[in-house]
């Protein structure tokens, strides 16, 4: 990490393998970027670990991560406007909760500039859907920059940069899952401290910044006024470019599928002339109008929706270009990343006599599926365990994101329902109402409280909804990496306020909150019947620290680690460790036996107490 840390600040042009998300960061700080913002999220949390790598006091960026994806926008924004140019970064989903400060953005003189790092997950590798946030752009009049390298993720953050600061808007560079991990040599360029631009700092004279009435319609006009004049550059941007090969086929495409439609390229038997499009809003009009003039058919091939086929359609229809432009057609051209053999098997179904279908995959590469599991010693595990048996059948459980979501599955199935971040309180409330005989319980994580988790809260409370909510509270945000949270005690830069969880439930009038440890289970239990009998909204924290940060914090500090668990000689094979409490640690062999597998059991014993007989012991 140190060495990260030093590549990322050297002052020398130099070339260097990384992946998309460090990549962002070593044009951050080329650009001059100051304030930096995110709430973690899958693609993008690498951005975060290369920011911190950075050593102490020689750090040229301010980060931080903020509560939610909304206020993360905010504090870009102000300082914006405060004339540092400045980048909020977060996943996808993040667009939905910075959305109602983010639409705004486009109407504001950015006199700083601003650049916003989408992480975009087609295929919906770790998020709950796949949404194509290019709509967002659409409903924003955003521009967005598309790269397909982490060489080009680089250059046009440099360029949106650029731009943002010169025409005061804020500008989307759009990652998705791949162009974030994929790995390259990236040539950087130099920078110096010193060369950290001054710009307007914030005054009334760069608004006006009150949208309202008619401010807000003549602040939309020189929006889009801006859009054009963007539109124009586009129009000339060497980021949008054309691979010719002399055929009057053509292909209009994008980012990750461009780098895939080029493995198929390789084997086509006559190549189409291919335009690559590194700005996809506003679109290029004029070069696509000369692109569809210039060929017979030309296919629009981009993952997830129908952004860019849309827009060419209607451009052809207005401009009266009479040739054939060839789209989506099945509902599985929508769906799931556009990888090589997707690619394959589109272009094959599109020209049939240029390129044969993939062919079936041999059955040695298929990888055997697994399903996502708590790890060995997760507090998580201990609490399901013991909640389960304080609930009924027919009890409702509501879960929401984060490590915790794995309660749903087998053999705990503590969820029956999820939405987002956060939904858990709200979605509990309304199922708790007209049912006098089904109890509601809610699960929800420490970070996500703080998110989004508070207003159900409040609304709970005030309009007196009966249900429980139970607060994992592992001391930080596990599920995308051990970020910290306002409950940790730390941020970015070091010691911070630690907000107790019970106090900000107690001071938002909650009046039933029980914490415990969830190794301690028979408490814990019995906290919940407590709770679920309360006439009103309970809260129990189920606390425990997340154990795979905590082992390897203590690795770093221990010369020996606790030793692991040992079945012992009582065993009477009921197997409630291995079904029931489920550790992977614990295996049943094909004799029946009961072992444990010592280099998963981190040795933390909250496993003993479920064995209904005793037969789970220390080590010596
Ligand atoms: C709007 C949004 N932002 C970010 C994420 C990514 N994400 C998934 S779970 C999670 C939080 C997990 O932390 P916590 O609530 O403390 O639960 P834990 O994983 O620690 O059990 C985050 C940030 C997301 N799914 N949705």
């Amino acid at each position: 990490m140190k060495r990260l840390g030093n590549m990322l600040i050297s002052r020398e042009p130099a070339s260097e393998i990384m992946i998309g998300n460090t990549a962002v960061v070593r044009a951050m700080i080329e650009s001059g970027v100051r304030v930096v913002t995110s709430y973690p999220g899958s693609p993008t949390p690498e951005i975060a670990q290369a920011i911190m790598s950075i050593p102490s006091g020689q750090n040229p960026l301010y980060f931080e991560f903020s509560v939610n994806e909304k206020v993360a926008t905010e504090v870009a924004f102000g300082a914006s406007i405060n004339g540092h140019l400045s980048c909020v970064f977060f996943k996808s989903v993040g667009m939905n909760v910075a959305s109602d400060t983010f639409v705004q953005l486009n109407l504001m003189e950015l006199t700083g500039g601003m650049v916003i790092v989408i992480g975009d997950d087609p295929g919906a590798n770790s998020s709950q859907n796949e949404q194509d946030n290019r709509h967002y752009a659409l409903l924003s009049y955003t521009p967005v920059f598309e790269p397909s390298t982490p060489q080009e993720a680089y250059a046009m953050f440099k360029e949106a940069s650029r731009v943002s600061k010169e025409m005061r808007m804020p500008v989307i560079l759009r990652l998705t899952t791949h162009v974030c991990h994929a790995k390259e040599k990236v040539a950087f360029g130099s920078w110096s401290p010193e060369q950290t631009e001054k710009r307007p700092l914030f005054s009334m004279e760069n608004g006006p910044y009150i949208p309202i009435t008619s401010v807000s319609l003549r602040m939309k006009k020189r929006t889009l006024e801006k859009l054009e004049r963007f539109r124009d550059y586009s129009e000339d941007s060497p980021l949008n470019r054309i691979i010719r090969n002399g055929s009057k086929r053509g292909i209009i495409t994008s980012g990750t599928a461009y780098l895939s439609l080029m493995d198929s390229v390789l084997e086509m038997r006559e190549k189409p002339d291919i335009l690559k499009l590194g700005i996809v809003n506003p679109l290029p009009l004029n070069l696509i109008e000369d692109f569809l003039r210039e060929h017979s058919e030309v296919k629009i091939l981009e993952e997830l929706d129908q952004v860019i086929e849309q827009q060419v359609k209607s451009l052809a229809f207005d401009r009266r270009i009479g040739m054939k432009i060839l789209g989506k057609d099945l509902i599985d051209d929508f769906v799931g990343e556009y990888l090589p053999d997707k690619v394959r098997g589109i272009m094959s179904r599109t020209w049939p006599e240029l390129i044969d279908p993939p062919g079936e995959l041999p059955p040695s590469t298929e990888m055997p599926s697994r399903p996502a599991q708590m790890c060995p010693g997760c507090g998580h595990r201990s609490a399901f365990f013991a909640i389960k048996e304080a609930l009924r059948d027919r009890d409702i459980t509501v879960a929401d994101i984060g490590c915790h979501t794995l309660g749903a599955f087998e053999p705990y199935n503590m969820g029956q329902v999820l939405l987002c971040m956060g939904h858990c309180s709200g979605t509990g409330s309304g199922l708790s109402l007209f049912n006098n005989e089904r109890r509601v319980v809610a699960f929800i994580g420490d970070s996500t409280l703080f998110h989004a988790g508070l207003p159900g809260v409040i609304n709970a409370v005030y309009n007196g909804h009966r249900l429980t909510l139970v607060v994992m509270e592992n001391g930080t945000t596990a599920m995308t990496g051990h970020q910290d949270h306002p409950g940790s005690g730390r941020n970015p830069r070091g010691s911070a306020k630690k907000l107790s969880i019970a106090k900000v439930l107690e001071a938002l009038g909650v009046e039933f909150i029980q914490e415990v440890d969830t190794y301690q289970q028979t408490k814990l239990k019995e906290a919940m019947n407590a709770a679920l009998d309360f006439d009103g909204f309970s809260v129990v924290i189920a606390k425990h620290p997340c154990m795979l940060k905590f082992t390897k914090e203590q690795r770093r500090k221990l010369k020996e680690m606790p030793k692991p668990v040992r079945i012992g000689p009582k065993c009477d094979r009921r197997y409630v460790c291995v079904s029931r409490f489920a550790c992977p640690s614990f295996q049943r062999g094909e004799d029946g036996r009961v072992w444990v597998q010592e280099d998963l059991c981190i040795g933390d014993r909250s496993c003993m107490q479920t064995c209904p007989v005793n037969a789970i012991n220390p080590s010596e």
